[in-house]
């Protein structure tokens, strides 16, 4: 998604500029700018691509002053052009915008009604524009912005200069992540602050309708009603600062190879003498989960297949009835919730749009809500009730891996503690499945060993268009995440099924053209899988196979079988998962496309 970097300062600000734009670079992007305030104007460079072209044309021509704004855009409105990259300007006023302005057609007809020239197709254009309107009709800067913030209907976010006031940034935070670094005699802003760590560690997260004014030794706080407010500053912990590839080719790959790690992270202190910490979910937990007699999880991509895993969990093993919905379709219909519904919502970075939105929609329905994230700054952990951190560390690759497993993880141990809340599962249950849990990390190491195996197989995907992916009961949802995965990194086709369903439609797709790919770990359901997987190969469906080695699922022409370790029921679907993000992964290798990057996608996705 779009990224915003500003600074203030009493140095040359622009390597700052671009440094926090490279390090937003894994959000996915098409192209990106930068404007400073230099000898009285400004001076805007911005160019199609990546970052570098922008570093590059930014040191031929020479651009440095002390203070600018900087963008990397996802395009919503007009295409990834260098007209329609950031900053927009109108006269003396740059402007960089993360989000959508939703009433933009309206306010463009009328502004180019008093004579302003649009240069491009982005919703975006009219902020500039309007604050140079409103400046018309008197009052100073402040002023004139916010009149023209209180005119923007949208989620958005905005960092603002003005070439004949040097001494100022303004910045606005409205349904789109924004946070202040804190320096000595500089200020800086950035829409995550993975962009300020090499000039600050100290932080200021503003509130929903927030506008701030940053100048080299202060920064000034109004919140939504227009008083004047005093924000907390934060200062982070240096070990954000590790995010390098480590000797892998991909982040992807390396985080891939982190989720024994991550999951002991995830574990540490969460887990005692075979018992979950029932306050790893916060104070209100125990009174909580007791209290719920029905769970609704809102998420979206990967969080949504976790969330769908965990359904299976909460009806089978805490006896506990659970909904999960993707949080762009729920924010918007009308929903009845059940009697004691505890609220879950699922995300990576905990600034996704849609489920944010999902959230503040019903929230004052339900009981309480809880997050599982990995950020432990975002803005959905400020605004849930109780927050679980999966402590995945950051994870930089744009499809998601150890963010999506440590999840999973903390599900089940919310699974458990719910479960103990209601007398449905035993201390001898949980303690076996703690040791599960526990096993995790050494089982996945061997998980991980199949990799060269799987990357021969990989080469066969190469030349593909479609691919199936098959799984029954918690591993359909793998199966779905299995897919999404071939689809966002390697651009192949890729559909899953709950294996049962495959006779009711998808059969028919079903030729020598068409890899069917397989999770079968030994449960009760793997004879049925069986005879799912005979149906295929009767038409000469190529059929790739993870089962477990115990589960008799045996190789032949046309069947390639991968042997998973035995494993219990209730932690598979999180060892089934890491087998096929490597095959994912490598099958995106051998295509070579941008596997951290993917056309067309983001990272932290905070537009809805
Ligand atoms: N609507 C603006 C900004 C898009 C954005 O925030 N993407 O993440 C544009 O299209 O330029």
């Amino acid at each position: 998604m779009c990224g915003i970097v500003g600074a203030i300062g009493e140095r040359h600000i622009t390597e700052v500029l671009i440094e926090g734009l490279r390090r937003l670079e894994y959000r996915g992007y098409d192209s990106a700018g930068l404007a400073v305030i230099d000898q009285g104007g400004i001076v805007r460079e911005r160019q199609p691509g990546k970052v570098q072209a922008l570093a590059d044309a930014s040191h031929a021509a020479g651009i440095d002053g002390y203070v600018g704004i900087a963008h990397t855009r996802w395009a919503t409105h007009g295409a990834p052009t260098q007209d329609n990259a950031h900053p927009h300007q109108s006269g003396d006023i740059a402007v960089v915008h993360n989000g959508i302005i939703e009433n933009y057609e309206a306010l463009r007809e009328r502004l180019q009604g008093e004579g302003f020239v649009f240069t491009s197709q982005t919703d975006t254009e009219v902020v500039p524009h309007l604050i140079q309107s409103e400046l018309r009709k008197g009052g100073d800067f402040i002023d004139a912005v916010k009149r023209a913030v209180a005119q923007l209907h949208g989620a958005f976010a905005l960092g603002i200069i003005r070439a004949c006031e040097p001494e100022r940034l303004i910045a606005v935070r409205q349904g789109s992540p924004l946070v202040v670094g804190l320096g000595i005699g500089e200020n800086f802003l950035s829409s995550d602050q993975l962009a300020l760590l090499p000039v600050t560690n100290r932080f200021i997260y503003l509130e929903e309708g927030d506008f701030v004014v940053l100048t080299r030794q202060k920064v000034s706080v109004w919140d939504r009603n227009g008083d004047v407010v005093k924000r907390p500053a934060v200062e982070l912990d240096a070990t954000l600062h590790a995010s390098t590839k480590g000797g892998y080719k991909h982040y992807m790959l390396k985080e891939i190879y982190e989720q024994p790690a991550a999951i002991q992270r995830t574990l540490n202190g969460r887990v005692s003498q075979g018992r979950v910490a029932l306050d790893a979910f916060g104070p209100q937990a125990a009174e909580l989960l007791a209290k719920a007699r029905h769970i609704q999880i809102l998420a979206c991509g990967t969080s949504y297949h976790a969330g769908f895993v965990a359904k299976y969990w909460f009806e089978a093993i805490a006896g506990i009835s659970c909904h999960v919905e993707v949080a762009s379709e729920f924010r918007y219909r009308t929903t009845v919730l059940p009697p004691d519904t505890l609220l879950v919502t699922i995300s990576q970075s905990g600034e996704t749009a849609d489920t944010l939105a999902a959230l503040r929609e019903v929230k004052a329905r339900a009981i309480g809500s809880l997050c599982i994230c990995n950020v432990p700054t975002s803005t959905l952990v400020r605004e849930s009730d109780m927050a679980f951190i999966t402590h995945a560390g950051p994870e930089i690759g744009v499809a998601s891996t150890k963010a999506f497993t440590t999840q999973l993880v903390a599900l089940l141990l919310l699974v458990l503690a719910a479960g103990r809340q209601h007398g449905n599962v035993s201390a001898d249950r949980e303690r076996e499945i703690v040791a599960q849990l526990n096993q995790l990390p050494n089982l996945l190491e061997t998980v991980l060993a199949l990799d060269p195996q799987i990357e021969r197989i990989a080469e066969r995907f190469g030349e593909k268009h479609h691919t199936l992916f098959l799984g029954r009961g918690a591993q359909y949802p793998v199966a779905m995440e299995g897919a999404l995965k071939l689809k966002e990194i390697s651009y192949i086709h890729a559909e899953a099924y709950p294996a049962g369903e495959l006779k009711h439609g998808p059969l028919a797709l079903v030729d020598n053209d068409m890899p069917v790919v397989a999770v079968a770990p030994k449960n009760d359901l793997i004879d049925k899988l069986k005879s799912n997987l005979q149906e295929v190969r009767a038409r000469a469906g190529e059929l790739y196979v993870f089962a477990d080695r115990n589960a008799d699922v045996r190789p032949e022409p046309g069947l390639t079988v991968f042997p998973m370790p035995g494993v219990a029921d209730e932690v598979a679907p999180i060892v089934y998962t890491i087998p096929l993000q490597l095959l994912s992964y490598h099958v995106a290798v051998i295509k070579g496309t941008d596997v951290d990057q993917p056309r067309n996608l983001a990272k932290s996705v905070t537009v809805e």
